[in-house]
């Protein structure tokens, strides 16, 4: 049976309702049906966009008619991390309540914000999605599969990769411990450090002294290979020689969403698939792809709708 998987939708639950209608789900009698697929959603479900309650909502009734699974993202860890209190640090809270935080997830407070048993049950919710999926012949992580990193959460995960208790929130909600380094890698990418006294402005006027870390494509030795990020911007990273070359994926097809991809989608890698086109902005799209089994991903295999 194909599996259609389907990156970040960031709160426009209307877009998804479109893209799963053109991949032939149908709502009948309240219940999802599709007579010859099944889905696996990539996390990011909320944060962003207008119709977040609603997104979640769709998405949890696939996943009730037993036609869906889904990840968690970032923002779905953010979202427990945010009432979750760090056992190292008690006041503090997993995700900190800094002013720019609060704004990033205000949407998403302001949806549930007359409605706290809907806000506690949603949270409980994300809590136990898992954090990646495999079969023989597929993988999917939010952003980044690295397996020294899974093995690292293992103890805390079931055999679903479900989280089993609170205690993977508090584990990996200790800043710079083991656990917490392992779930940013899958969750919010592979990222490197630039020597000592380099730094670079980016687009925004922040100094950076990091890259986010192209973790597929091979041949990257310079953090200005390796840098994701816009094309246009890439002249601004110091083209300097990496202590480790890239990781250069090449292994079981994967699926990923995170890395805010522009232009029109399409196949970058034959095993890595980044599906998230960044729906959240106005010239974005949601991206899909049906994988019916093969080796490597093709063009064919892309669906996607914008706004
Ligand atoms: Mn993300």
């Amino acid at each position: 049976m194909p599996i259609d998987f389907i990156g970040d939708i960031h709160g426009h639950a209307g877009v998804l309702k479109t893209l799963l209608s053109d991949l032939g789900y149908q709502k009948r009698n309240q219940r999802w049906t599709h007579t010859e697929a099944t889905l696996v959603f990539l996390g990011d479900l909320i944060d962003r966009g207008p119709e977040q309650r609603e997104t979640v909502e769709v998405v949890r009734e696939l996943c009730d008619s037993g036609l869906a699974l889904c990840l968690t993202g970032n923002h779905e860890f953010n979202a427990v991390g945010f009432t979750t209190e760090r056992p190292d640090a008690p006041g503090q809270f997993v995700r900190s309540h800094t002013d720019n935080h609060i704004r990033q997830h205000e949407a998403f407070l302001e949806a549930y914000a007359n409605d706290r048993s809907g806000y506690d049950e949603t949270l409980a919710w994300f809590s136990q999605l898992p954090l990646w999926f495999e079969t023989s012949n597929v993988r999917a992580v939010h952003a980044c599969w690295h397996t020294p990193s899974q093995t690292k959460l293992n103890h805390l995960l079931d055999d679903q990769h479900r989280p089993q208790n609170r205690s993977f929130f508090n584990e990996t909600g200790i800043p710079g411990s083991e656990a917490w380094q392992a779930r940013e890698v899958l969750l919010n990418g592979m990222e490197a450090k630039l020597p000592d006294d380099v730094a670079f402005t980016d687009y925004y006027g922040i100094t950076r002294r990091r890259i986010r870390v192209n973790w597929w494509s091979p041949g990257q030795t310079t953090f200005r290979q390796a840098a994701v990020i816009d094309e246009t911007q890439r002249h601004v990273i110091p083209d300097l020689q990496m202590e480790e070359d890239s990781p250069a994926y090449n292994d079981t097809l994967c699926f990923f969403g995170h890395y805010w991809m522009r232009g029109a989608p399409r196949i970058q890698h034959p095993r890595a698939v980044c599906l998230d086109y960044s729906i959240a902005l106005p010239d974005g799209a949601l991206c899909a792809y049906r994988f019916n089994g093969e080796a490597d991903a093709n063009q064919d295999g892309l669906r996607w709708r914008g706004h």
